[in-house]
């Protein structure tokens, strides 16, 4: 077995991993990052595509943000149509000014994996049996195999930024954590296709046949997504089957100007609430999907990753370079508040703009008034907005 020393080792190579690695890098900081894919896989994954400016900002501060300013569209509103009619939310007219700025989560993951690489990072692909240990001692360690030797890597903290299936939450004895969890009864049937983007704002559209929502990743490659029933399977969708599916949710004049292509990505993902409390266990930390999970439908999911690292980040720098660790140990408080009001948001969203064939019909009669309301008050409005780009940090 071999063994090496780091400060801080990182399980996980996503988004969250690779952020936190290049943020502390900047600061002089070691981290080792484990990652059970190969980078190719990890790239392949086709996810989020909103950011909020929080993470923007992080990603300026981690200077990786050139190739995003570039070719990322920042956007100053979106659109939800009510059963085909379309209502607009300013949101830099409703927050006085922020925006969002629309660039997938694989060219985030790509510019963080070329920033590590071109400032000497340490990433280690196929990283096998990952397993923090002593995560309650003062010498935490974390062990793992590649390409058939065993490695031992001695560190001060373990950061679990492995995911919503990762080893680090299962790692922590049941009785040290709290976990909640709401599973919604329909999933989210989501395809890249390389044609232009329907419209120039992304639309949320609630309809009679269900949810559905027009994106994008740039002005040729375009990202859409239909609800659909947890039955379902990808197999039972065609192309074609996909395109009619989501001209029939959406208004005629946009339907009429949807410009469909064959899918380069189609899959179905299902969608549920997750939270897991504490966010720490003795130098474990947990960040991101590792700790909590919402359903896409308020872009609420990196973006919830992007405030634990911004608050892990800084907890670090102040241990490493001031001896204070007030901000690490009241890392799962802080992060916690934020994840809830993201969590709550996302429910909120989810709630109100999905089918629910279930539900009572008081349920659906409360539903109906409720997006009634919040697209005719500018309160409402307001509220929604802020919560769209990202409450404050
Ligand atoms: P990630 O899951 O991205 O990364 C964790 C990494 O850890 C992975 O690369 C994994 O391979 C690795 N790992 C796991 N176990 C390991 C182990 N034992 N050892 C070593 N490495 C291990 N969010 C949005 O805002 N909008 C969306 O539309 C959206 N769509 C999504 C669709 C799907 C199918 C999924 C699963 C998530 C989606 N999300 C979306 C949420 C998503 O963007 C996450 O919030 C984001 O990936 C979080 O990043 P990480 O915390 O880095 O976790
Ligand atoms: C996406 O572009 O994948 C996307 C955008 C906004 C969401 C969810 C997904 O709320």
């Amino acid at each position: 077995m071999t063994v090496s020393k780091t400060q801080v080792a990182i399980i996980g190579g996503g988004p969250s991993g690779l952020l936190l690695s290049q943020l502390l890098h900047l600061k002089g900081i070691e981290t080792v990052v484990l990652e059970r894919q190969t980078r190719e896989y990890v790239l392949g994954r086709i996810r989020a595509g909103v950011l909020e400016r929080g993470f923007v900002a992080l990603m300026h501060e981690a200077q990786c943000a050139e190739r995003m300013d570039r070719e990322g569209e920042v956007h100053e509103g979106f659109v939800i149509s009510d059963n085909k009619v379309m209502h607009h939310i300013d949101l830099e007219g409703l927050t006085g000014g922020d925006t969002v700025m629309v660039y997938g989560q694989t060219e985030v993951t790509r510019d963080l994996y070329d920033a590590r690489e071109r400032m000497g990072g340490i990433v280690i692909h196929e990283a096998a049996d990952v397993q923090p240990h002593a995560m309650t001692t003062d010498a935490p360690y974390v062990t793992y195999t590649k390409d058939g030797e065993s490695h031992r890597i001695d560190c001060d903290f373990i950061v679990g930024a492995d995911g919503f299936h990762g080893v680090s939450r299962k790692s922590i004895p049941a009785g040290q954590i709290r976990e909640y969890e709401k599973v919604y009864p329909f999933g989210w049937l989501g395809i890249l296709s390389e044609t232009k983007p329907v419209h120039d704002e992304l639309i949320y559209a609630r309809s009679e046949r269900g949810f559905a929502l027009c994106s994008l990743r740039s002005q040729v490659l375009s990202r859409y997504y239909v609800q659909v029933p947890l039955t379902d399977k990808v197999e039972d969708w065609s192309d074609d089957r996909f395109w009619e599916e989501l001209k029939s949710r959406l208004p005629e004049e946009v339907a009429a100007r949807l410009e469909t292509g064959p899918s380069i990505e189609k899959s179905i993902a299902p969608l549920r609430s997750f939270v897991c409390e504490p966010m720490r266990y003795g130098n474990l930390f947990l960040a991101g999907d590792a700790a909590h999970i919402v359903p896409p439908t308020g872009a609420k999911g990196l973006n919830s990753a992007a405030s634990d690292i911004h608050y892990l980040y800084h907890g670090l720098v102040a241990h490493y370079a001031e001896g204070d660790s007030s901000g690490l140990d009241a890392y799962s408080d802080t992060a916690l508040r934020r994840v809830w009001k993201a969590q709550r948001f996302s429910w909120w969203m989810t709630s109100m703009l999905h089918n629910f064939p279930d539900h009572p019909e008081f349920d659906q009669k409360i539903q109906n008034i409720e997006l009634e309301y919040f697209l005719a008050s500018e309160a409402a409005r307001t509220s929604l907005a802020e919560n769209y780009v990202g409450l404050p940090f």
